[in-house]
């Protein structure tokens, strides 16, 4: 897909360039580790491919990586699939919860297990296609802090949803602009398609449940620059959803918490690890 239309944000500006960091992204060419989580409930049908088309666009790269899956005991011949494709590929590793689960939560328990400088997740169902991983990456290899693949960049799209969902699609979204930084807006801040800077999310706690990751990181992560990049999102061919009411309900007290936090006077900000347990 062609970087026109990108939505993007990644010229720092002077303040930025104070904190500009050193060493390697000052040499552009020094390749960094990442690590991609890939979470799943239930979703065995999709990852023969899944897995496939992923290794394939990563080793495009030309990039040490390593692929989590973190499945939180789906039952479902996830851990014979993933367990015979890492038998042949170590870079693919399978993480197992019990008793837990959690979308946001099951990408930070990824992300604890891997000592990657560049931290990325995607679902399972290939809505999110795998072909967009190159451009992500490049994304954040050139110097962006966060880089979304984005369904409302301009040349994105959402696919074939009812009319009832884009309604309440962008109406999160447009609930979300407030709290947003206001020189570092995404257009999609709900996409569960993304790559990070490890070193902007240390320190900071994270919430476990729910499915909204990307919303916290924008609001609460020292984000300094993102890039949008445009993509259609795709249709789950094999297995359910799993976005329900719980997850609207949660998404609800995400956005509580989120605009307290952005419009309280007390901004204490934790110390702990970006992945310690955080009670709601
Ligand atoms: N480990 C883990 N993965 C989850 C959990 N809930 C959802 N997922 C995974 O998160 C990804 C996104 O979930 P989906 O059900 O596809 O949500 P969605 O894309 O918003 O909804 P659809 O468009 O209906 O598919 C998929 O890979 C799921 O398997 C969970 O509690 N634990
Ligand atoms: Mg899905």
């Amino acid at each position: 897909m062609s970087l026109a239309g990108a939505h993007q944000h990644c010229i720092p500006s002077a303040s930025e360039l104070v904190y500009a960091r050193p060493s390697l992204r000052s040499h552009p060419d020094l390749k960094e580790k990442l690590a991609l989580v890939i979470p799943t409930l239930r979703e065995a049908g999709n990852l023969p491919a899944l897995l496939r088309r992923v290794r394939e666009a990563l080793d495009l790269l030309g990039q040490s990586y390593e692929i989590l899956v973190v499945d939180d005991d789906s039952r479902d011949g996830t851990v014979d699939i993933i367990t015979a494709i890492a038998r042949e590929d170590a870079r693919v590793r399978l993480l197992v919860r019990k008793g837990q689960t959690g979308l946001s939560g099951a990408v930070l328990h990824g992300w604890r297990h891997t000592d990657a400088a560049i931290l990325g997740a995607m679902d399972a169902d290939l809505q999110h296609p795998p072909e967009l991983l190159p451009e992500l990456v490049a994304a954040i290899s050139s110097g962006c802090d966060l880089a979304i693949g984005s369904r409302y960049a301009s040349g994105g799209a959402l696919g074939r949803w009812n009319p009832a969902r884009r309604l309440l699609s962008s109406a999160a979204v447009w609930m979300t602009a407030p709290i947003q930084k206001p020189d570092l807006r995404a257009s999609d801040p709900m996409s569960g398609y993304f790559f990070v800077r490890r070193e902007c999310l240390e320190g900071i706690a994270f919430r476990q449940q729910g499915f909204k990751l990307l919303l916290e990181i924008l609001v609460r992560a020292r984000i300094r620059s993102l890039k949008e990049i445009p993509f259609r999102f795709g249709r789950r061919s094999r297995g359910a959803s799993k976005a329900n009411l719980k997850v609207a309900c949660d998404f609800g007290r995400l956005l509580a918490r989120l605009y307290r936090t952005r419009f309280s006077s007390r901004r204490t900000m934790p110390i702990e690890s970006f992945v310690r347990q955080e009670a709601d």
